[in-house]
């Protein structure tokens, strides 16, 4: 894997603070149109191919799709985040069609899921998506509150969500557990969106380039807070801890002292009598 194509160590923090990192205008014009064609001449089917299967089987001769998840940027982005190797979980094609005025509820793609180790999902836009035309509204820093799939539906709109206006070509990946939703298509045109679903088949340590693994910038990435949780950020601080130390495989990284504290239960036992 060709370094220059791993994310950074600060890009790897931003994606345990967010649970998503956005690429604009990464793939080129060329995929981007015989994307939206796969999609239209059915030349990849909407069902599920075999889940569990290596990604590099999946659709060898797609100029499209195939291509896209073959550009050594993706490929770079999809090893610092899930390592060589990683498994087709399932694919979506979602072609939103014009004044469709209902959006998606607030989800995640999941069950409760509290692993550490972690799914990603491709979410590609291949034309512009302006805010008229939804773009999927995601919500920064919630892939750690691990919900089962609509239980947040209720909710409407967040302090601090994020809705993907894009250029074509941009590609957004998001952590599986994060809280996400279709927005409504007010225009004449149809909107495309594809997702794909990955796995990890190797332990997620330290995939990425780690050059910068010592850059003040870390800090800074990791304890972002979104406003959104209100007095509870020092619980995803304590979470993202978690994260970071699993991803890096230190055990002893903390902040502010916040989880060495709550660490601390000492077996020492002093000799009756000597007090
Ligand atoms: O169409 C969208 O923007 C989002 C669809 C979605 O939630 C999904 O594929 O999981
Ligand atoms: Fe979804």
């Amino acid at each position: 894997m060709d370094k220059q194509h791993l994310l950074t160590s600060v890009q790897m923090a931003s994606f345990v603070a967010d649970g998503m990192l956005r690429f604009d205008e990464l793939i080129p014009d060329e995929i981007n149109q015989q994307a939206m064609r796969e999609i239209d001449e059915e030349r990849i089917p909407r069902s599920y191919e075999k889940q569990g299967q290596p990604l590099s089987d999946l659709w060898p001769d797609s100029q499209g799709f195939g291509a896209m998840f073959r550009l050594p940027q993706v490929q770079g982005i999809i090893h610092s985040l899930i390592g060589p190797d990683p498994l087709y979980d399932h694919h979506a094609f979602h072609r939103v069609g014009p004044r469709h005025e209902e959006g998606q509820t607030w989800h995640a793609d999941a069950i409760i899921d509290t692993r550490q180790h972690f799914d990603i999902q491709l979410f590609y836009y291949p034309h512009d998506t302006p805010r008229e035309m939804g773009g999927t509204m995601f919500l920064p820093g919630s892939h750690l509150r691990r919900i089962h799939e609509t239980d947040i539906g209720r909710y409407q709109n967040f302090v601090g969500q994020m809705p993907i206006v894009c250029k074509a070509g941009t590609l957004a990946i998001g952590h599986h557990g994060i809280w996400h939703c279709a927005q409504p298509n007010h225009t004449e045109r149809m909107r495309y969106m594809f997702k794909l679903r990955l796995n990890p088949t190797v332990r997620q340590l330290l995939l990425w380039n780690t050059d910068d693994l010592d850059s003040p910038e870390i800090h800074k990435a990791l304890f972002r807070n979104h406003k959104w949780y209100g007095n509870d950020d020092r619980l995803e601080y304590a979470n993202r801890i978690k994260f970071w130390r699993f991803l890096t495989g230190n055990d002893k990284f903390d902040s502010n002292y916040w989880l060495t504290r709550i660490e601390n239960m000492p077996e020492r036992r002093v000799p009756v009598g000597t007090a």
